[in-house]
């Protein structure tokens, strides 16, 4: 198999896969990169239903995956494995840096999507704010502050981590933000789903959007 003969041999290979495009005129992508590290599949459709097969090897990770599919109203396949033996790090941030990927060539040239999107979202004690901006200029504020570190054996820090790897590759401006929590699980799932909203409504069409929505005419 050529993956693993890339990775036995110490190869340092990405592959990106030309987008895909059903005859209705959705937006999909499958990506497929390759590290010595991680190898990571995943197919994209923007105008999905909510449909997700997620397997990340890192359990908490396709949780938020499984929601942020959801709740974006994406479908999303996503198989990687990675040298979890070591930590979940590579593995968490090279499957974020492949969705982000994945989106980007999605949404090509970014004609006709409502640009911005925002989302406040609570889970029990926990409400957490995301606002994007697919603007071409990668930015990440984020402020999700937890007392532990850690949720069941899933580092909190891999959420920054993950973020950072997406928003570097699809090239947006992401703020999030926690207004109120305790629970790390809930504080992270609160985000994760603001995140699936606000992608949700940034990466919508709006038929009065012709071109691309800015006045410099490129994102
Ligand atoms: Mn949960």
């Amino acid at each position: 198999m050529k993956k693993i003969a890339e990775r036995a041999s110490g190869a340092v290979a990405s592959r990106i896969a030309a987008p895909r495009r059903r005859p209705n005129g959705g937006r999909t992508a499958t990506v497929t990169r390759a590290t010595k590290e991680t190898t990571v599949e995943v197919t994209l459709a923007v105008d999905g239903s909510g449909r997700y097969d997620v397997q990340t090897g890192v359990p908490f990770l396709n949780h938020m995956l499984e929601l942020f599919t959801r709740h974006g109203f994406f479908d999303l396949t996503i198989r990687a494995s990675g040298d979890v033996e070591v930590d979940d790090h590579h593995t968490v941030e090279d499957v974020g840096l492949t969705l982000g990927q994945a989106f980007h060539q999605a949404l090509g040239g970014k004609e006709g999507i409502r640009r911005f999107g925002e989302a406040t979202v609570p889970l029990d004690e926990a409400l957490t704010n995301v606002v994007v901006d697919v603007s071409g200029r990668p930015f990440l504020a984020y402020d999700l502050k937890t007392k532990q570190a850690r949720v069941g054996t899933f580092d909190v820090e891999l959420v920054h981590d993950f973020l950072l790897a997406f928003v570097n590759q699809l090239g947006i401006n992401l703020h999030v933000r926690m207004l109120a929590g305790r629970n790390p699980h809930h504080i992270i799932e609160a985000a994760f789903k603001g995140f699936a909203r606000a992608m949700d409504l940034a990466t919508q069409r709006d038929p009065r959007v012709v071109g691309v929505l800015s006045t410099k005419g490129t994102l």
